[in-house]
């Protein structure tokens, strides 16, 4: 190992992670280099499995599930499973960070707070799975008794993007534990490393063989494999709205298995003149940079009233200059790596565009020279027309576009004008104007007078394009299991057939 700046250590070498089925490491597969985005050095060699992998997992985990050796426990063993994985988690935080960090780019300050929110997933989780029941009827009749029962819905396939590699994990596996159902992953090709520790931390928490199995290579590949896997009973995939479209596809030509997409967003942040403009300027430059704005829900649109629209962007500006872009293994950065050369060059493409199209730079735009990585300076347009590509499309990158507007409804009507609906965030010290606004924009996750809050209580998930179905929490479990209604006959029959 070599010693590094800021007392974190590289690989000298990349470590070597094999795959992992029915509670085995497997190998031996052709393997892909990782370089780490910030340092520009090889740090991981992953295994790019075989479609033959996939059916083994595919099976392993089917097996797990009819044999019931996890759904058939009681909810309170599956809780101590989860609840041991969250103490194991705690106590490899730090080798967890560094792997987010090597492989993903993103600050340790960020990593070390996203594992904490793993944790708090797990222990959630764990809570679900002792509270989970169904429902009964006491109102058929004296003759009729109903029960609906809730039911793992069986294997699922679980495919995972790069940006957040481990929080998106940890936002999906333990609330799919906690159902009963067995799973098979499969991580973003750049980033499988800490998906991979999560199995040694679950078998070491007691999860039986065959429940988390993981599988590494392309989305090309192995991702096309268990989107058309016909024994797979639900697929969860968090990445492009064209790849879920994708899966929708795949789903009706296999198995129609039931889906979980979770797609791209173009949120609004909504700034009303009456807003704490010091505060809200502060959520903007954090909404459009944390992760470096690869992020589904960074607020990329600000909607801002025009009377003080000059102003606040003046403020904003100003706060987006002072943002410490950096190494990530500096305690101070904010901002570190983009994660990937395709990303840096899509992000690029579209500052340029917006260039172009005659939007105005009020501060970033440009590549920044940090060291031996990607790194963008946080980037504000002004003077941004709706038909532009800057404010139309994903750009999945710290690069924001102002719009103004002059009434409720037209900031309603802009925060609307997308696609997607994955978050909102609307700033006013009037509740009235603050409630409308959080009524009438279409989208699966909302903040008021505060950006990016929350934990794994609530649900997760998007309106229009940006997805189906919600993610943590009690639905989060709940979508994950199918309701059985079952009807007992309570008193003698009255017979069809005269006798
Ligand atoms: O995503 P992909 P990419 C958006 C964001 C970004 C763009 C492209 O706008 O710029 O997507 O990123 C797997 N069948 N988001 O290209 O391709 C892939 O291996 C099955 C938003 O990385 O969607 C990876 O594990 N799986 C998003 C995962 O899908 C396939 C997060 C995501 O990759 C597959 C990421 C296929 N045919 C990107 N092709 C968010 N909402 O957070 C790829 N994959």
């Amino acid at each position: 190992m070599q010693e590094m700046t800021y007392g974190i250590t590289l690989p000298e070498t990349p470590r070597e992670f094999g795959f992992f089925i029915n509670g085995e490491w497997r190998g031996g597969r052709e393997l892909y280099e990782r370089d780490s985005p910030s340092h520009g050095v090889p740090v991981t060699l992953t295994s790019r499995c075989t479609p033959d992998d996939v059916n083994d997992a595919v099976a392993a985990a089917r097996l797990a599930f009819d044999d019931r050796r996890w759904a058939g426990l009681p909810g309170g063993a599956r809780a101590g499973v989860l609840l041991r994985t969250a103490e194991g988690i705690r106590q490899r935080r730090e080798e967890i960070a560094r792997w987010e960090v090597l492989e993903n780019g993103k600050p340790i300050s960020q990593a070390r707070g996203e594992i904490d929110h793993c944790i708090a997933c797990f222990e959630t989780a764990a809570g679900a799975a002792r509270l989970l029941h169904g429902d009964s009827f006491n109102n058929l009749g004296d003759n009729l008794f109903g029960m609906v029962l809730r039911e793992p819905i069986g294997v699922v396939g679980l495919i995972t993007p790069w940006n957040f590699p481990f929080l998106i994990l940890c936002e999906r596996v333990p609330f799919i534990l906690a159902s009963g159902c067995t799973l098979v992953v499969k991580p973003a090709e750049v980033t499988s490393a800490t998906t991979l520790i999560l199995a040694d931390i679950l078998a070491e928490a007691g999860l039986p063989a065959g429940v988390y199995n993981v599988v590494t290579g392309t989305g090309r590949t192995i991702g096309q494999a268990l989107t058309e896997h016909p024994d797979i009973d639900m697929l969860s995939f968090t990445g492009s709205t064209a790849v879920g479209r994708s899966c929708v596809h795949a789903s009706g030509d296999s198995n129609l298995k039931k889906l979980g997409l979770e797609l791209g967003g173009k949120n609004p942040i909504i700034v009303f003149a009456d807003a704490d403009l010091e505060d809200a300027a502060d959520a903007a430059a954090f909404g459009i940079s944390f992760n470096t704005g690869q992020c589904c829900v960074s607020s990329s649109r600000l909607i801002v009233e025009r009377t003080v629209a000059e102003k606040f962007e003046t403020i904003l500006a100003d706060k987006m200059k002072k943002i410490r872009v950096g190494d990530p293994f500096d305690p101070e950065t904010q901002v570190g790596a983009i994660t990937t050369t395709s990303q840096n060059e899509t992000i690029l493409n579209y500052i340029a565009k917006g260039k172009e199209e005659g939007a105005k730079i009020l501060t970033g735009g440009e590549v920044l020279d940090c060291g031996n990585g990607r790194y963008i300076a946080p980037t504000l347009f002004s003077g941004v027309k709706s038909s532009m590509a800057i404010a139309r499309e994903e750009i999945f990158g710290p690069v924001l576009s102002s719009f103004h507007f002059d009434s409720l409804d037209e900031a309603i009507s802009l925060a609307n004008d997308t696609v997607y609906g994955l978050a909102a965030s609307v700033w006013s010290k009037n509740i009235d104007k603050a409630l409308t606004v959080t009524r009438r924009v279409r989208a699966g996750r909302f903040w008021v007078n505060t950006i990016m809050a929350g934990g794994p209580e609530t649900p997760t998930g998007g309106f229009k394009q940006s997805g189906w179905g919600r993610e943590t929490g009690i639905l989060g479990v709940e979508e994950y299991t199918q309701a059985k209604s079952v009807h007992i006959e309570t008193g003698g029959r009255s017979h069809w057939i005269a006798s």
